[in-house]
């Protein structure tokens, strides 16, 4: 089977596209084509090809169904699978793995690892990422580029899958014409089938054992296996532990890489206990202060209540003993007038004038009620529950802007909680 390579003479560029469901393969197939020459949005389960010319290139494009879609029989995926070695024998320049951005990566790396099963593990130097929805780039509050958007440690799952292919990857907005989009993909796989030397081939297809029954137990004489090379088994062996190894390897890192990620979870769970064994030990102080803070301004207005409770009796006390006094002094006046009355009519006469007077001087007006001489009960009960929360309002804002004007400060002067002016 002579190796099919990449020269002057034979300028076609032939793409396997694949991935998952719905992740833009046909999308960007038609946009590589130029026409509308797959289904977008259809459940496809055949392989579709297309072809076009691109400046001197001729450019043929192999749409694959997703070969993980658990709704394909047995039997169909048998098929699909041997299909597809069978297309792909003409070579291949590059498989596209179509990876829409703004989504969950999902299955890929499962998709990726079909692939190799199927053509090989070389197949995985011709591997490249197609991002598609890049206009979505352009619709983000602050639009990116495709290398910004990677960067990001929120898509490290994203940054994984270019790894797998080798740090090759190009992005495509299917919705919108992008001038120049196909031709830079082109020339990135033009610069992989360089870097290559030449395109994917049957040969490394074979090497691989894709190509099912095991060449060094064949019958020289079948029909079957008319035109197939042999090599010695030591050679194959060798060959095979080769890429064993590589796989191997891979499954080692992909091992390493999941303990990592275990220990991070590990990690994220101890933290979440001692960050809610913290933040319950915070909730109470927090609910401690107002509680106190509630205390101590219940104390401090009940003080104030009996102090004005205090001036207002004694106000009235005084009052009364000034009554008690008046009356004191009519009694003795209205005593000696009935005893003047009984007098001889020499003395009544004599005493007469003085009597008069005393009796005058007896009738001064009544000491009045003082004015507020009750206590204003208004300003204790009026609005108290929204003056309680406006002051508590006040403290939480203080806190908030980090001046720690602490709850617990008004237990030492309950007069200090309580603000005078309120009542
Ligand atoms: N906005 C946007 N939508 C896309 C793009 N590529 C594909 N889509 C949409 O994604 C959906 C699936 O596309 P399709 O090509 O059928 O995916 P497939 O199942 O992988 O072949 C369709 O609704 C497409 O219109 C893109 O670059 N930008
Ligand atoms: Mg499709």
């Amino acid at each position: 089977m002579s190796e099919i390579c990449y020269s002057s003479d034979d300028p076609g560029i032939r793409i396997l596209l694949i991935g998952r469901y719905g992740s833009g393969q046909s999308s960007s197939g038609n946009t590589i084509l130029g026409e509308k020459r797959f289904k977008v949005k259809k459940h496809e389960t055949e392989i579709c090809e297309g072809k076009t010319q691109i400046g001197e290139k001729r450019v043929h494009v192999i749409n694959s169904p997703d070969l993980l879609d658990p709704d394909l029989s047995e039997e169909k995926l048998e098929e699909l699978k041997g299909q597809l070695v069978s297309r792909c024998s003409a070579g291949l320049s590059a498989v596209l793995l179509t990876v829409p951005l703004e989504q969950h990566v999902q299955n890929e790396e499962e998709i990726l690892d079909y692939i190799k099963g199927l053509l090989g593990p070389e197949v995985q130097k011709y591997m490249m990422v197609l991002f598609t929805r890049g206009d979505e780039l352009e619709d983000l509050d602050e639009p990116q580029t495709i290398e910004e958007y990677l960067q990001s440690k929120d898509h490290a799952d994203l940054q994984r899958l270019v790894t797998e292919c080798g740090g090759k990857f190009h992005c495509f907005s299917n919705k919108k014409h992008v001038e120049g989009q196909v031709e830079r993909l082109l020339q990135k796989i033009e610069e992989m089938m360089m870097k290559n030397r030449g395109r994917f081939t049957m040969e490394q297809m074979k090497r691989s054992g894709s190509n099912r029954d095991p060449p060094v137990n064949l019958c020289f004489t079948s029909q079957q296996h008319n035109n197939h090379n042999f090599r010695p088994i030591s050679e194959v062996v060798s060959t095979h532990k080769e890429e064993l190894n590589t796989a191997l390897k891979s499954l080692l890192e992909k091992r390493q890489h999941k303990e990592n990620i275990k220990g991070e979870f590990e990690k994220t769970l101890q933290h979440i206990n001692s960050q809610a064994e913290h933040t319950e030990r915070q909730i109470k102080q927090q609910f401690e202060k107002l509680h106190q803070f509630l205390r101590d301004e219940e104390e401090a207005t009940i003080t104030a209540l009996r102090e004005e409770e205090e001036q207002k009796k004694q106000i009235m006390k005084e009052k009364l003993e000034e009554m008690n006094r008046h009356i004191s002094a009519l009694s003795h006046t209205i005593k000696d007038t009935e005893e003047m009355m009984k007098a001889s009519d020499v003395c009544f006469l004599k005493e007469f004038p003085v009597s008069m007077e005393r009796v005058q001087i007896s009738s001064q007006p009544d000491p009045q009620t003082p004015s507020g001489a009750l206590i204003h009960v208004p300003r204790y009960l009026g609005n108290l529950p929204f003056r309680v929360w406006k002051k508590m309002q006040d403290i939480v804002q203080n806190n908030d802007r980090g001046t720690d004007c602490t709850l617990l400060s008004s237990k030492t002067s309950p007069r200090s909680v309580l603000d005078r002016r309120t009542i």
